[in-house]
């Protein structure tokens, strides 16, 4: 990728074609474990998002707001490109764009973590005390939960954790499949003085959110019954539960339940690697979550992304009254060439996260901070396209660049009629591809494009008509080669 167009597209001819790997949990390199990247070639890495000089990343861990500080913890692999040694590394930022990498928080050092630590997350408890709680594997691969501390509270960058000798302090009881049973999240705190955390797991093919109490946070106790469960979903990972307002898109406090809240329970589901949420009502009396009729409960439920993201976690952003998403793009390169590249996997730009006012589904944008990195600004104004037009942008490098566009039309006349059956905006992507005429649409970008257009990313729009308003499908194609090319503009 020498020179890079970014091109506005009228009409696209290629297939959609998806290329996102299924595969049931990371998978384990151990030829490649310890490979330190030779080098890591500068040119393929990102402008904006989120990643390490070098090696493997995955799951966002632990985010939270401190003391005027954004912390971000994650999987990391220290000694190579591939998944496997795994500690928390650690990054602090006052915005949420410029990090300061610190040493790993959390590595492998006692009987209750030695084969791992693996996901968990932060809480902030009262009097402005952070705890995090984290997955540790033990000297039998059995998932247990242990508690670290920041070593010196006034430590501006809380760079050294401590973890007590009391761990673990959530065991897998006789009931539970101890491999099958990790990553809980963040606390949230009841009138009846309990803390509650949930923890992911399957019992055969039932995904579950396992529910503990506790008043002290280091004695807990397990609920007779899960927050929710779901058949034929398999393992749950990474669980996130928070309460969203029904009225403003302020974010609420993990803690925060009355009148005005609905909750969200996303799960990440280990044998799609896809991840879903539901919205629906939490009964604190009966610690039990309901979701609504209106959220399909399964692989078909609603998704923050339809790309590469996974393991997502969110946090409660006390200075700016939000809250945040941040999720692992778990990239589809193959380990070859992440070996090769020094590198694998990068965190998605942070979104703050809102319900939208219909209350079925969930709103989101990139954070405001993100508009700093706008560096050259390129306008083009009045252009106008037709069928099979294209036009490209120059003075910008596509690998980087954020982009806003209004595309208009004199008249939606054309607009094909909108299915009520079509409930996945997915199906329909991969149904009505890119080549796909249509009466309005497809219409859009095409990112990343290579100079003769041997590469390039479609991001494509089509409009239907439905009873008493327009629908818009946006659709895009990762797949990295270009098939049934023919026409290049
Ligand atoms: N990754 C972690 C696990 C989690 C999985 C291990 C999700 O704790 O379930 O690196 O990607």
């Amino acid at each position: 990728m020498k020179a890079f167009k970014f091109l506005f597209l009228f009409f696209c001819c290629f297939y959609l074609i998806s290329l996102c790997e299924v595969e049931a949990s990371h998978k384990v390199y151990s030829e490649f474990q310890s490979l330190e990247a030779a080098q890591v070639k500068q040119v393929h890495r990102t402008g904006f998002h989120f990643q390490p000089p070098k090696h493997w990343i995955n799951d966002p861990n632990g985010p939270m707001y401190f003391n005027g500080v954004y912390h971000l913890f994650y999987q990391y692999n220290p000694k190579g490109a591939v998944w496997g040694n795994i500690v928390w590394a650690h990054s602090v930022s006052k915005d949420m764009i410029n990090w300061e990498a610190l040493d790993p928080a959390i590595y492998p050092s006692k009987p209750f973590d030695i084969n791992g630590c693996w996901s968990g997350s932060a809480t902030v408890l009262p009097g402005n005390k952070p705890i995090i709680l984290y997955t540790g594997i033990d000297p039998h691969n059995y998932q247990v939960q242990n508690y670290a501390l920041p070593k010196n509270i006034s430590d501006p960058y809380l760079r050294e954790w401590v973890k007590p000798d009391n761990n673990p302090i959530v065991f897998p009881d006789a009931g539970v499949n101890a491999t099958a049973f990790r990553d809980p999240t963040t606390a949230w705190w009841g009138k009846d003085g309990h803390w509650r955390i949930i923890i992911g797991g399957r019992r055969r093919n039932r995904g579950m959110a396992h529910l503990y109490r506790s008043r002290d946070f280091v004695n807990w106790v397990k609920a007779k019954h899960p927050l929710h469960s779901q058949a034929k979903t398999g393992m749950w990972e990474c669980p996130d539960f928070f309460p969203v307002s029904k009225s403003s898109n302020n974010g609420l406090d993990t803690s925060a339940h009355g009148v005005d809240t609905k909750h969200v329970l996303k799960v990440s589901l280990d044998v799609t690697r896809f991840e879903y949420y539901t919205l629906g009502t939490y009964y604190p009396r009966i610690d039990r979550y309901v979701p609504d009729n209106t959220s399909a409960d399964g692989w078909d439920g609603l998704r923050y992304d339809y790309g590469n993201f996974y393991a997502s976690k969110t946090f409660y952003d006390p200075a700016k009254g939000r809250r945040i998403l941040w999720g692992w793009a778990n990239e589809s390169d193959s380990t070859h060439d992440d070996t090769q590249k020094g590198w694998s996997g990068v965190q998605a730009i942070p979104r703050k996260i809102w319900l939208d006012p219909n209350g079925k589904q969930l709103l989101q944008w990139p954070v405001e901070e993100i508009e700093a990195l706008r560096g050259n600004k390129v306008q083009v104004t009045n252009t106008k396209l037709k069928k099979g037009d294209s036009l490209e942008i120059k003075g910008i490098t596509a690998a980087q660049a954020d982009v806003e566009v209004t595309f208009s039309f004199p008249n939606l006349d054309k607009a094909e009629k909108f299915d009520p059956s079509w409930v996945k905006a997915q199906d329909l992507c991969a149904q009505k591809g890119s080549k796909v005429q249509g009466g309005v649409g497809p219409f859009g970008l095409l990112t990343l494009a290579s100079e003769k257009l041997e590469e390039f990313t479609p991001v494509f729009f089509r409009i239907f008509k439905a009873t008493d308003k327009h629908v818009v499908l946006l659709c895009s194609d990762a797949s990295r080669f270009v098939f049934f090319f023919t026409k290049p503009p």
